[in-house]
């Protein structure tokens, strides 16, 4: 019993090393976190067109645990027709977001996401996202999250 908990407490220990880095940039006890703009670590997203940067508040998106990001996008961005395997929560924060639902990305067939919007898209339903100006959206949902294009040709991770 005594050597479980004593490889508990080493798992603890060595799982905490491994993810304090980045989670110490944030405020936090057990129960709360906060995460101030600043806080926010703006990386590419390899499964998006290139552009795109997203900042992980929650997660990792890669996990079977709930996940909180934010998207920024550019302005004259356009993400072809995709689904996911779980809900995706998209909020939009600022600028406008254009999402539609369809197998092909089309400007005229979706809806102006603007700041304060928040689009629910259900599983394996494919949409597709654009922009005219800068946008940021945060997006949140449970992993592991996996972008499927209805064109493989699209996928960004295949192009290089
Ligand atoms: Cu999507």
């Amino acid at each position: 019993m005594k050597g479980r908990r004593f490889a508990y407490a080493c798992a603890a220990i060595a799982f905490a090393v491994l993810v304090t880095p980045a989670a110490w940039a944030q405020k936090h006890d057990s129960h709360m976190l906060v995460t101030t703009p600043k806080d926010l670590k703006w990386v590419d997203v390899p499964s998006l067109p290139p552009g795109a940067k997203v900042a992980v508040i929650e997660g990792p998106m890669n996990e079977a645990v709930p996940f909180t990001v934010r998207i920024r996008f550019p302005a004259n961005y356009k993400i072809p027709a995709h689904s996911h395997e779980g809900t995706e929560h998209v909020t939009v924060l600022s600028g406008t977001v254009h999402m539609g639902t369809g197998d092909k990305l089309d400007t005229k067939k979706s809806i102006a996401l603007t700041p304060g919007t928040i689009s629910i898209m259900q599983p394996k339903t494919n949409h597709f996202v654009w922009t005219g100006e800068e946008a940021v959206a945060q997006v949140h949902g449970v992993g592991p999250w996996v972008v499927n294009y209805v064109n493989p040709a699209d996928d960004p991770r295949k192009k290089k």
